[in-house]
């Protein structure tokens, strides 16, 4: 056994470094509740502040010592979750919403996924045993309607879409290449792991009310953003197939040149 890996509990015998990734704007009065379901077994927090201009960054610090503050150099959850995962030293990633609508004690359902050989684990509020206390009528109808479009589109079998409670191994990260900006950032995420062939394992889970403050997410601008990355990798998927037919087609006509040319050659 690796000396990093590292014993838990009766539910997971051992884990790997886990890295726990969180995007903050203005969630001082929310952090208490994240940081006091956090296990004491992960290996770092990381929190990606979005120029806040509450006391987030120093109530982190008070509730968790070694916490790392990065501050994020553009706007949006995505760039922040980006900036997060490139901070991250263990092995393991975890992605937890600071809104204090996320269960830390789930953490190690997550966790033991992976370790049994999944690469991503994905929460999912809709799976048999989630739940959600957050979304409105609209939210959830617009995740459906974008949910059963990727599933079309990309053979995908999810029961949810836009949920930002998720976990992989940081290898990951090198097969989807990520680059976008805003709450589009799930959704890109689970379409590219599809794409990447990477094995998905959904993970029941449950999201609670945002404790104090209001969503930053709205649900028309938002939801054309993740309609439009669909389209887009959508599109992006075409031309990679176009493309490896012609080198397919262009591959065949140079053997048969060859052949032809060898034929030539025994018959002269
Ligand atoms: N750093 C950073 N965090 C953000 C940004 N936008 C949203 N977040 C965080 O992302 C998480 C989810 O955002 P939230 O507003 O609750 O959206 P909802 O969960 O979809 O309703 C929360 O922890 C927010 O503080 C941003 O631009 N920068
Ligand atoms: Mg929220």
């Amino acid at each position: 056994m690796s000396a990093k890996y590292r014993p838990i509990s009766s539910h997971l015998a051992i884990t790997p470094p886990v890295s726990i990734v969180i995007p903050a704007m203005n969630e001082a009065e929310n952090l208490p509740y994240v940081f006091k379901t956090l296990p004491a077994w992960i290996h770092e927090v990381v929190l990606v502040d979005g120029n806040s201009t509450d006391d987030t960054v120093e109530v982190a610090r008070e509730l968790w010592p070694g916490v790392k503050v990065v501050e994020q150099q553009g706007k949006g959850k995505g760039d922040a979750l980006i900036t997060g995962f490139e901070a991250c030293s263990g092995d393991i990633i975890v992605m937890v919403d600071a809104d204090g609508s996320a269960d830390g004690n789930e953490i190690v359902s997550y966790v033991s996924a992976l370790v049994s050989g999944a690469d991503f684990a994905k929460g999912s509020r809709f799976a048999n045993g989630g739940g959600t206390d957050d979304m409105t009528f609209i939210r959830k109808l617009g995740n459906w309607a974008l949910c059963t479009i990727v599933n079309r589109k990309f053979g995908a079998r999810y029961t949810d879409l836009c949920y930002g409670y998720n976990a992989f191994w940081r290898h990951c990260l090198d097969k989807i290449d990520l680059d976008c900006t805003g709450f589009e950032i799930e959704t890109l995420i689970n379409i590219r792991v599809v794409k990447a062939g990477l094995k998905v394992q959904e993970i029941p889970s449950h999201e609670y009310l945002r404790i104090h403050g209001t969503s930053n997410l709205r649900a028309v601008r938002d939801g054309i953003r993740v309609l439009k990355v669909i389209l887009k990798e959508r599109s992006n998927r075409r031309a990679l197939r176009r493309r490896s037919h012609s080198t397919m087609i262009d591959g065949l006509d140079r053997r048969r040149d060859s052949q032809v040319d060898s034929v030539r050659g025994e018959v002269s």
